[in-house]
């Protein structure tokens, strides 16, 4: 696998805003664990917003455009997509993303020296419907079985395993993803969720998707995320949690819910649960990030540096993730576009030195 050392003192002179006091290397899993681990003991955190190169507010597929990098100037550090559908054969995502757009995408965000995490709403097997589909209790079960679902299941789980085997540079190089399955396993609105299975389950279930991506696919490009959803106190964090070997980053998935009055509530979550977080982060001896997050329209002007930043910037968390702005939904956003509400606040945002955007991990 290629390795790529860019010495600080490149990153320097290419103008960063935030000085890297190590070397960055994000061309390698180990390399990119490594950037987390550094941007936590420093107190900086990389941010991360879900489909943003493939589209925006009011705008999809156009090549180079971001609704981050037209309110601030640079794209996010990270990179979330989201695989659901892939296992069916579909051309496109679950958000109509066509699945050779998102590669090309990934692999452009990784050549320019940024870091992708890829999430997957998984279609239910049982029923056909989406991964909200609830209708049946024992999806889990049946997927775990050696019947007609658990067939059913690995044939899923080698259209999955294709994708991201896919990822390569065209010298042949597999791009390193923070791949983050059965997120928010502690609510129960997915098939996966805690009132369907077992925690016994749910490690299996885990446990033959790492296995089968890892050891049977080969597949070495893996930062396995785990990301339980809040409302999980230490004990119910850990109840399925699929052990050490299986599991290379700890998250949470957190939102702010309710506008200007729920703010209180959400930096209360925030501390709380990123509290746990930072400990078990220390105690496994594994980077913590917020896997998921935003306000949905960000509702106030000063939301990224007066509530996001305030409650966050001593957590250790490596990385943040704000959900997607979705270019035929005008209400569903988590991101900045430019002229929007909190825009300028974003810039501020930005210039934190402790705020961490492609070019201060980047090439160029
Ligand atoms: C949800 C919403 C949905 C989307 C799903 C998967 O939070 O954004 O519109 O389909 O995530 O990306």
């Amino acid at each position: 696998m290629k390795k790529i050392l860019i010495p600080l003192c490149a990153l320097v002179l290419t103008g960063c805003k935030t000085e890297p006091s190590s070397t960055v290397d994000v061309s390698t899993p180990e390399g990119v664990l490594e950037v987390l681990e550094n941007a936590s003991k420093e107190g900086k955190i990389l941010f991360g917003h879900q489909d943003d190169t493939a589209y925006g507010h009011g705008w999809n597929g156009e090549d180079g455009r971001s609704d981050v990098k037209e309110v601030c100037g640079d794209y996010p550090a990270v990179l979330g997509w989201d695989l659901g559908g892939v296992e069916l054969g579909d051309a496109d995502n679950l958000d109509r993303i066509p699945f050779d757009r998102m590669r090309r995408l990934i692999v452009e965000h990784y050549e320019q020296g940024g870091i992708n995490t890829v999430s997957w709403h998984a279609f239910n097997p049982i029923t056909g419907g989406n991964s909200w589909d609830i209708s049946c209790d024992t999806v889990v079960r049946a997927v775990l079985s050696e019947g007609e679902t658990g067939e059913l299941f690995k044939e899923w789980l080698g259209r999955t395993a294709d994708f991201l085997e896919s990822l390569k540079t065209t010298d042949g190089t597999l791009v390193p993803v923070i791949f983050r399955p059965w997120h928010e396993h502690t609510g129960s609105w997915f098939w996966w969720g805690n009132n369907f299975c077992t925690p016994e389950e749910f490690k299996a279930l885990w446990r033959l998707t790492a296995d089968y991506l890892r050891k049977e696919r080969g597949l070495d490009n893996l930062i396995l995320a785990y990301s339980p959803n809040l409302d999980a106190d230490r004990e119910k964090y850990m109840e399925a949690y699929p052990g050490d070997e299986y599991v290379d980053l700890l998250g949470f998935d957190i939102y702010h819910f309710d506008g200007e009055k729920g703010a209180q509530k959400y930096m209360e979550d925030l501390r709380y649960s990123l509290g746990i977080l930072q400990t078990l982060g220390r105690e496994l001896d594994k980077p913590v990030a917020l896997t998921e997050t935003g306000c949905e329209g960000v509702p106030m002007e000063r939301w990224w540096t007066d509530v996001f930043y305030k409650a966050v910037k001593d957590t250790k968390i490596s990385y943040v993730l704000v959900w997607r702005n979705a270019w035929d939904r005008p209400e569903h956003f988590y991101g900045p576009y430019p002229g929007q509400l909190s825009a300028e606040n974003f810039k501020e945002f930005y210039k934190l030195p402790q705020t961490v955007f492609l070019k201060d991990i980047g090439k160029n």
